[in-house]
């Protein structure tokens, strides 16, 4: 299979590379896609060097699937011309996510509304992928009503150049800013721009993709979104109310049992899930589960993974392989 990687030199696209070769994803030809900077450099890929193309050219060359991490506007001009092309393509930025003839998708959640026709498929932002995975299973058994989440969030989900940020001023050096302030020793109560409501865009895309994928527009759900100074994945603390009673072992056993889940939940140990063990994993881990006292038919959950793999990359060669998997590809 000829796939292309748009944006293949970023955080993201780095990291689609990577699960790549880990999920053993039948690749025979790569098309690593780049800034106009980057063309005829070379990359390694499963021991083999594969030289930087421009956008032309990987659409010339017709790869059956394109992985794209470039950011909003190169996937608003872009995406068209390669699925005008019939290339499938997976989009990692908040471009199409909304757009109503656009499915968005996480495997373990909806993939069933995947078919031939889905040219540009939107893959979810981090902190929504993490936390409907979880919710998901439980949704299903006990209907939910309403959602507070907060996140904190890894400076991982800003770029390179927040992950330079957090190391230089961890050295006392300077360089350039990702952030208005600094980060190291801080927490920064805005995850992208604020909008008129007084949310920032974070905030909104958790609500509404949220509502998308787990096809429900009466799920309520309410949301902080924090920057914090981790590298290794997103938490978040989400109180769910549901419409029926639980019971806390069943809903652990659920959560067990659900694809893509790990419970990590036995405060006699100190286990609970923390972004230093999701590093590097797919898994979404959840734990602190109990109920909210002040409330009936309530839950508190802590929900953490890697922002890159599951929140990105992961999802979206998932995404992949189960077009491959139901002959969804031309
Ligand atoms: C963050 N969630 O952590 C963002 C990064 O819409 O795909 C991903 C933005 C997106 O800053």
């Amino acid at each position: 299979m000829k796939v292309a990687v748009v944006g293949a030199t970023g955080l993201v696209g780095t990291k689609m590379l990577q699960v790549l070769t880990e999920r053993n994803f039948p690749v025979t030809e790569l098309l690593p896609v780049a800034s106009a900077k980057s063309v005829g450099k070379e990359i390694e890929f499963k021991g083999k060097k594969y030289k930087v193309v421009s956008m032309e050219d990987a659409i010339a060359a017709k790869p059956d699937v394109a992985l794209f991490s470039a950011g909003g506007g190169t996937s608003l001009e872009w995406a068209p011309k390669f699925a005008e092309a019939g290339i499938t393509v997976i989009d990692n930025s908040s471009a199409w996510r909304m757009d109503p003839n656009k499915k968005l998708v996480v495997p373990e959640v909806n993939a069933e509304v995947l078919t031939k026709e889905d040219k540009i498929i939107a893959n979810p932002n981090c902190s929504t992928i993490q936390m409907v995975v979880a919710l998901q299973p439980l949704h299903k058994k006990y209907k939910i009503n309403r959602v507070v989440v907060s996140t904190y969030q890894s400076v991982t989900g800003t770029g390179v150049k927040a992950v330079e940020q957090l190391m230089n001023e961890r050295k006392n050096e300077d360089g350039p800013m990702a952030y208005k302030y600094p980060i190291d020793l801080n927490v920064i109560p805005q995850i992208d721009v604020f909008l008129e409501n007084g949310y920032t865009k974070e905030e909104m895309k958790m609500v509404n993709e949220t509502k998308k994928i787990m096809q429900d527009d009466s799920i309520r759900l309410t949301s902080t979104t924090v920057r914090i100074p981790v590298v290794g994945g997103h938490s978040e603390s989400v109180n769910v109310q549901f419409e029926n009673d639980f019971d806390l072992d069943e809903v652990k056993q659920l959560l067990s049992d659900s694809a893509g889940v790990t419970l990590q939940d036995n405060i006699q140990e100190q286990v609970y899930p923390m972004p230093l063990w999701a590093h590097e994993k797919d898994d979404v881990f959840v734990g602190r589960l109990r109920r909210d006292e002040s409330q009936p038919k309530t839950l508190n959950m802590w929900i953490v993974s890697d922002n890159l793999r599951k929140g990105a990359a992961t999802n979206a060669i998932q995404i992949a392989e189960y077009l491959v998997a139901n002959g969804l590809l031309n």
